[in-house]
């Protein structure tokens, strides 16, 4: 039987320094009235939900920047170790329920809105999405935050304030077409310019804006302006309320006074719009490094304004700089950062005039590195050329470390010219800075994110770094928030969970297990399945509102979000979907559960292979909703423009999670982790953190199918698709089903460049190698679904194992085992 824990009382466990009431007290000083009447100066016939969201935000950030100014004052105080996250994306989304929520306002906050008569989803939805990521990487950078927060842990985010951030995609003709994502048009509330703490960062070239793109003109160094927007990350509980500062790019001349008094006006003012080029957008490639000079200046930009801003903070408590990496821990995620090894040992040895030796092994002792890829093609790697021409003295330092790396394998391994050349930080013959290596090389930690991920990194990728080096390599798992990803998205089961459990969970995930016991208890168990029907109709409710789009919540909601890449293999969910289809036209008497498949999913606006698939997938939902005799019993529906508030409602709506990858390419997945613990069931390969939730919940409670990463490695040399188009009866039904144009009618580019992909092109992410099983475990997952009781029972298995991939966890790994920071908390008084 559940045990009843009563939820605590939340409006009374806010912390006493919160004067909330008057948000709520409707008095003629309230917050909210007093910034819904000032702020815009609008008459209130005037006033929309727009100026209702900012009232209501600005009467937050009131309620927190007391707290958030002590928090900063404590870590002053204290002089705790910091942690600086190092990111050239932050995926925040919304701010303000996450804040409500973890202010512990919600109750008083639902209150105020019924009392106010505001509709608090159309006020919600005024929020645009703060989209400064593309993925994975970029929204695992904002649940580390939070956790960091909510654990209490002295951390700072660093990114770039992009003017413009993912961009909007719409679906036209079955094409995803790009829009620019103004989202700062109008003014942000959360964010606090703190101009006085500007960074100057020097460079080696000029630039100029010639037609559309920067130039860099060589010879005539130049600086920049770095100016800090602060944004508060609150902590669950809203003890500790930490910052992610974000760098927005200008000139230290606001006009060149000689050129203005000379007549040259604009020319002055166009200096400044070079200038703030360097932040006006985010690079939009997933999982491929463009080469883009603007893309080098926006790193480089990160690192100096981030490094300068962290030792000013150390120099502030601390004299020596020898304590730096007692005192400062910095995580580069991803290599997008990793210039910080040649930055800091330039402030070392420039600046600090510290010698080699000592400057080396501090810098290694601060900085640590996440790699999140394996993909060749993501592995950055920047000429020379550009660092002779921006960066000429950090290519010093870098050859010098390159020349001194050489130097230890050399006396290690004597005479091994191909290691030396293989481990090299400077490519030869290409001229290519690999960054990975200066990354590995420069820093004491170096992880994976997945325990897969991380033994083929050690292993393959870099192994000869490895083996130099093998204490530096080690492994952290990926997690995600419970508190935005389960509390906030899904209130109907967080309400359910607590109820049998107690609220524990909300900042120990690991209490989930305590679900394990009720997995059989029939009460616990309808209570589950009425929280998934309710999520699935009030995400099909939001949906029809939303895009007019309607969808039946009587079906099986499986569902496929994430960036769009032939890795994931989104084309073999849809090869699944047209077997289906296939199958019920053969035979429209079949008995199987109706169902409706989601997908969502952006394309690098280069990336022509991912707009093929976004276009077949569109072009199959349209070819099946034209079908009357499968009306009812097959949907495709492709959610345009996937984003963080997207995945929010679409998540938790969700019976089924596709994680298809080919086995070995994903590193890890998050989204995975989400579905987990919103009590989807999870389809999919034995690749990235799906096989450790596969082992945390029992195998029986997974559909796993297809070649394990072993497999597919061994069978590279032999692979062939044409052998499963000859062999197997379903593949060449469903293949000459698509060939023949049934779903691309006059479209016959499409079907051609499928056919290259899947069959000519060598199918080189071996879609038809997986088929048939893929299809099999298909088969097991709609037999069970005709049973709801185990159905939910494996669904509570998986919300109950799900505790592990909270990023609270992964956090405490990092703080224990790389950072070795402590919580500093911050007093309720
Ligand atoms: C993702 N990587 C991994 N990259 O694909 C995913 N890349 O398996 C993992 O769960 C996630 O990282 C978190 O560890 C990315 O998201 C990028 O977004 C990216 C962006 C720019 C350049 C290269």
């Amino acid at each position: 039987t559940p045990t009843h824990r009563p939820e605590p009382d939340v409006a009374n466990s806010i912390p006493p320094q919160y004067d909330c009431g008057c948000l709520f007290s409707g008095s003629d000083n309230a917050l909210y009235e007093r910034h819904l009447l000032f702020d815009n100066v609008l008459a209130s016939s005037e006033i929309g939900n727009r100026e209702r969201y900012e009232a209501v935000a600005h009467s937050v950030r009131d309620i927190l920047s007391q707290r958030w100014e002590k928090t900063e004052e404590i870590y002053d105080r204290e002089n705790p170790k910091l942690i600086g996250y190092l990111s050239m994306e932050f995926l925040i989304g919304r701010s303000l329920s996450n804040n409500i929520v973890n202010l512990g306002l919600d109750r008083l906050a639902r209150r105020f809105f019924h009392e106010h008569q505001l509709d608090e989803l159309a006020l919600l939805s005024e929020e645009p999405d703060a989209g400064l990521g593309n993925g994975g990487l970029g929204r695992l950078a904002a649940c580390f935050l939070e956790s960091m927060a909510t654990m209490q842990l002295p951390g700072m985010g660093y990114g770039l304030r992009y003017e413009y951030g993912m961009f909007k995609q719409s679906i036209v003709d079955g094409w995803q077409r790009e829009q620019p994502d103004n989202w700062l048009r109008r003014p942000d509330p959360w964010e606090v310019a703190r101009p006085h703490l500007a960074v100057p960062v020097e460079l080696g070239c000029s630039f100029e804006v010639r037609e559309g793109s920067l130039r860099a003109i060589a010879g005539v160094p130049s600086s920049l302006l770095g100016i800090p927007y602060d944004r508060p990350v609150v902590g669950y509980g809203g003890k500790n309320i930490n910052t992610l500062r974000l760098w927005a790019s200008a000139t230290p001349h606001v006009f060149d006074f000689q050129e203005f008094s000379a007549g040259d006006f604009v020319g002055a003012l166009a200096e400044r719009l070079t200038a703030e080029t360097v932040t006006r957008v985010l690079y939009p490639d997933d999982s491929t490094s463009m080469g883009q000079g603007l893309r080098f200046v926006q790193e480089y930009f990160l690192v100096a304004c981030s490094l300068a801003d962290l030792v000013r903070r150390f120099q502030k408590n601390n004299s020596s700089w020898d304590d730096l990496p007692e005192k400062v821990a910095i995580q580069l995620n991803d290599t997008h950062p990793s210039l910080a090894v040649a930055e800091l040992m330039r402030i070392l040895l420039d600046v600090a005039k510290l010698d080699w030796e000592r400057s080396w092994d501090i810098t290694k002792r601060t900085l640590a590195y996440t790699n999140h890829t394996l993909l060749p093609e993501a592995l950055e790697k920047w000429p020379l050329r550009w660092f002779e021409l921006m960066l000429p003295r950090h290519l010093q330092i870098i050859l010098e470390i390159d020349r001194r790396l050489g130097e230890e394998v050399q006396t290690r391994w004597p005479g091994d010219n191909g290691r030396i050349e293989r481990i090299a930080i400077v490519e030869q013959g290409s001229h290519l800075v690999r960054m990975a290596h200066l990354a590995i090389a420069g820093s004491h930690s170096t992880n994976g994110v997945a325990e897969i991920h991380s033994n083929l990194l050690r292993n393959v990728t870099v192994s000869d770094l490895a083996e130099l080096y093998p204490d530096r390599f080690n492994n952290k798992t990926n997690g995600v928030t419970p508190r935005r990803w389960l509390l906030l998205s899904n209130p109907g089961l967080a309400e359910c969970i607590s109820e049998a459990i107690g609220d524990r969970w909300k900042t120990d995930a690991t209490d989930l297990k305590h679900l394990k016991s009720l997995a059989d208890d029939s009460g616990f168990t309808s209570a589950v399945q009425t929280a998934k029907r309710r999520a699935k109709v009030r995400f099909a409710d939001w949906l029809k509102a939303q895009a007019g789009i309607q969808v039946d919540p009587d079906t099986i909601f499986d569902s496929q979000v994430k960036r769009i890449h032939e890795y994931k293999r989104q084309f073999l969910n849809g090869l699944r979907i047209v077997a289906l289809y296939h199958r019920l036209r053969q035979n429209p008497d079949l008995d199987t559960p109706p169902r409706t498949f989601f997908f969502a999913g952006k394309a690098a606006p280069a990336y022509h292979a991912a707009k093929l698939i976004i276009k077949f997938l569109n072009n199959l939902a349209a070819t099946i909703d034209g079908d009357p005799l499968v009306r009812g019993r097959l949907r495709v529906v492709f959610l345009p423009d996937y984003c963080v508030s997207l995945a929010e409602q679409l998540i938790p709506a969700s019976d089924v999670s596709n994680q298809i990858s080919t086995a070995g390419y994903e590193a890890s997945g998050t989204s995975n982790m989400k579905f987990m613990m919103n009590g989807a069931l999870t389809i999919g390969t034995r690749d990235g953190a799906t096989i450790e939730m596969a082992e945390a919940a029992g195998e029986e409670n997974f559909f796993l199918f297809g070649l394990t990463a072993d497999q597919v490695a061994k069978s590279r040399g032999w692979y062939s698709p044409g052998w499963h188009y000859e062999h197997e009866a379903e593949i060449r039904a469903v293949l000459d089903m698509i060939f023949s144009g049934e779903f691309s009618r006059n479209e016959p580019a499409v079907t051609d460049a499928m056919r290259n992909i899947l069959l000519l092109g060598g199918d080189t992410y071996m879609h038809l190698a997986d088929f048939t099983s893929y299809m099999e475990a298909d088969s097991r997952l709609q037999s069970l679904y005709r049973e709801p009781e185990a159905w939910h029972r494996k669904a509570i298995l998986n919300i109950a194992a799900s505790g592990r991939f909270s990023s609270d966890r992964t956090i405490g790994e990092y703080a224990r085992d790389i950072w070795e920071v402590r919580p500093c908390p911050v007093p309720s008084n």
